[in-house]
């Protein structure tokens, strides 16, 4: 009895499928935060800037770093930056922030264009 109707060539396109998917699920891997300085929830004293590692190098012109305050105003006009020398690592130069709970939003956009994004806050004491 022949349980698999499928031709040799069928199943040879299947394969190179499979395969072909395998290779790019590894190949292109999205940014994925890391870690961060402040970190998530910590108590920072007078942070002079906001530094996230990631998985992957990142598209500058896409990637970014943003602070809100409490009230959910902009804690700062400055652009973030990816770092020249690991394009692993973004930067928010940051004021002198006062008092209080801070929000960070990233937007990282790896080189293969996917996109990935996050929030974390940590507290300015
Ligand atoms: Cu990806």
């Amino acid at each position: 009895m022949k349980l698999f109707d499928f031709s040799s060539s069928t199943l040879r396109a299947l394969m190179s499928g499979a395969v072909a998917l395998a290779i790019s699920s590894t190949a292109f891997a999205h940014a994925h935060l890391i870690s961060s300085v402040p970190a998530a929830n910590a108590e920072a004293i007078a942070p002079a800037d906001v530094t996230i590692h990631f998985t992957e190098p990142l598209e500058p012109a896409f990637s970014k770093i943003t602070l809100a305050d409490t009230s959910g105003k902009p804690a700062t006009s400055t652009a973030s930056t990816v770092d020249g020398a690991d394009a692993r690592e973004m930067h928010l130069a940051l004021p002198q922030l006062t008092r209080g709970r801070y929000a960070v939003h990233w937007v990282a956009v790896a080189t293969d264009g996917h996109r990935t994004q996050g929030d974390f806050a940590f507290d300015v004491k």
